[in-house]
């Protein structure tokens, strides 16, 4: 049954390919280089990995532009490659996840490329969003939306006679066309793609922008609130989380059935509330949805209190596990985030204006107590690469080095995403700091990042690595991923403090020590103070007596 699947409590780490391991040294990270480095996952103590997408794309957003979904991109490898880390990953118990891109596919994929040869009304316009511009000779776009990676979303093609067009619509970049999801040729594709994955044997998917597939049949105008990066206010919004894109899943989670072992779907559904988001979590639907909203919560201890509560209320309410996650390839990581003040960009998923100057130290105190507080959970969480590094936003980059497509469309007004991409550093005194044998990176490493490397803080009690190993293997040794929270009784305000089975935790988020409760501390995530107290920005575990 599914009470006891894996998903509902594991620890999952998010590998982003381009910047993981590069082995064939071209500067960008590839499938043979996650291969060689799976004894270090292992070693840190995850359960599974979701990978970023490495099929075919013309890499116009970071592969988030597939040309073909059921192959991978020379970038980063072979099939046999993929194999090759499957197989090597299921021998050391580390399950797989995928990363499927269903809203819409690269410009480059055969059937854009078929629908833009063919005439208006034609059934190769039909697999995606064509409509007749608005104005006297179609010269406006259909409607008034915008791109989340700003500027117009909709793009005019020229026809066959070279005469201006149809318009397609691009919710990404104009590269990334949508499908049209009321179109069943484009259902049947990927219903044929996900067997593809599963007869391979990954263990899932993580499934990008699962708000977005279904729009409004008639396309309404829709203007968004001030912040163009939020996810919509309390209106409606005609392009996300339509009533008919559930049956999408409905449809997934039947054909996943099909399949012996626990394979899982994990939404990405940008909803406004965690109320919203537990909607991709029915028993019929997907397995787990990534909680943003826990995400996007500032270090403020009424605010955890409330977001958690939260939460485990919702996503109790139709029976599935919470999720958890700090960072990912799309926000700022939280060891520079956590150190900006609640009007900082927190986390909007796409394209933040300038992070400012976080201060480092509280950055990564803070990302550590953080990070304690958020493996003591029940249910499954989410680490992106590097965070166990400690690895802050990388905010100064030449411009000319930026490839996130939101720098371009927005004219370098949004500083993009690629701050939390830089290639990770592995060895200090290595070219690229181990990222490859040849010193290449497709982003510049900081100098700083000496320090930060896996083999620095390797074997060293006090590193982040290490913390994050023990949290690790004390979060599994106490079953906590699978635990219940009961809310300590009598916590000063400004600590987040609960029991989760035999483990009593505390994190505080105010700027004064706190007493800590009775028990015998398992971990902190920083020194105590001398006389016993918990420190600003310190989380610790204890064992209760
Ligand atoms: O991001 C999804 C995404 O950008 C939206 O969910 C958005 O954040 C939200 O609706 C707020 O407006 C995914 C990937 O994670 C990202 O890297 C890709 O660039 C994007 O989809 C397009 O595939």
């Amino acid at each position: 049954t599914e009470s006891g699947a894996w998903h509902r409590s594991a620890a999952i780490y998010q590998i982003y390919p381009r910047s993981f391991s590069d082995a064939d040294g071209d500067g960008i990270g590839d499938l043979p280089g996650v291969t060689a480095r799976l004894d270090a996952l292992a070693d840190l103590g995850i359960d599974a990995i979701w990978l970023s997408p490495f099929m075919t794309s013309p890499q116009k957003d970071a592969g988030y532009d597939v040309a073909d979904y059921c192959d991978v991109d020379p970038l980063f490898g072979t099939l046999d490659d993929f194999d090759a880390m499957l197989a090597a990953s299921h021998a050391r118990s580390i399950r797989v996840i995928v990363d499927l891109v269903p809203n819409h596919s690269s410009d480059q994929h055969p059937w854009f490329q078929a629908a833009l040869a063919a005439a208006p009304g034609s059934r190769e316009r039909g697999r995606y969003m064509f409509r007749h511009g608005k104005g006297e000779h179609g010269e406006e776009p259909p409607n008034n939306w915008q791109s989340v990676f700003g500027g117009p979303a909709w793009t005019r093609v020229t026809e066959a006679d070279g005469s201006p067009g149809q318009w397609y619509l691009h919710l990404f970049d104009s590269a990334q066309p949508d499908f049209d999801w009321a179109n069943d040729e484009v259902r049947e594709e990927f219903r044929r793609i996900l067997r593809f994955w599963l007869d391979r044997g990954v263990d899932g998917f993580r499934v990008d922008v699962a708000h977005g597939l279904v729009k409004h049949d008639q396309l309404p105008d829709y203007t968004p609130p001030e912040d163009a990066a939020s996810m919509g206010g309390a209106e409606p919004v005609p392009y996300w989380g339509q009533e008919g894109v559930h049956e999408v899943y409905r449809d997934w989670r039947r054909l996943l059935e099909e399949y012996d072992g626990d394979r899982a779907l994990c939404a990405e559904a940008w909803m406004p509330t965690t109320e919203e988001i537990a909607l991709w979590v029915r028993p019929d639907e997907m397995h787990q949805a990534f909680n943003f909203n826990y995400l996007q919560t500032e270090w403020d201890a009424g605010r955890l209190r409330a977001v958690i509560d939260d939460s485990l209320a919702a996503f109790g309410a139709v029976g599935a596990p919470s999720t958890w996650v700090l960072s990912n390839h799309d926000v700022i990581r939280h060891a520079s985030r956590l150190a900006l003040g609640a009007d900082a960009p927190q986390g909007h998923g796409i394209g933040p204006l300038s992070p400012g100057k976080p201060d480092p130290v509280v950055g990564l105190r803070r990302a550590r107590a953080a990070t304690a507080l958020m493996l003591a959970l029940p249910g499954s969480a989410y680490i992106y690469q590097g965070e166990e590094l400690g690895l802050p936003e990388v905010i100064e980059l030449p411009d000319d080095a930026r490839q996130d497509p939101t720098w371009a469309r927005t004219a370098g007004e949004r500083y993009g995403r690629d701050g939390c991409r830089v290639p990770i550093p592995w060895e200090a005194d290595a070219p690229a700091y181990g990222f490859n044998a040849t010193g290449a990176s497709w982003l510049p490493q900081p100098d700083e990042w000496r320090q930060l490397a896996r083999d620095r803080q390797t074997g060293d009690a006090g590193s982040t690595l290490s913390l994050y190993r023990e949290l690790l293997q004390v979060r599994r040794a106490h079953g906590l991923g699978s635990g219940t929270l009961t809310w300590a009784d009598g916590a000063p305000s400004d600590a987040v403090a609960f029991r989760n089975g035999a483990v009593t935790v505390i994190a505080n988020t105010g700027a004064e020590p706190v007493v800590l409760p009775a028990g015998d501390v398992l971990l902190t995530s920083g020194p105590l103070a001398d006389d016993g107290a918990l420190p600003a920005d310190t989380t610790a575990w204890l064992l209760a007596r």
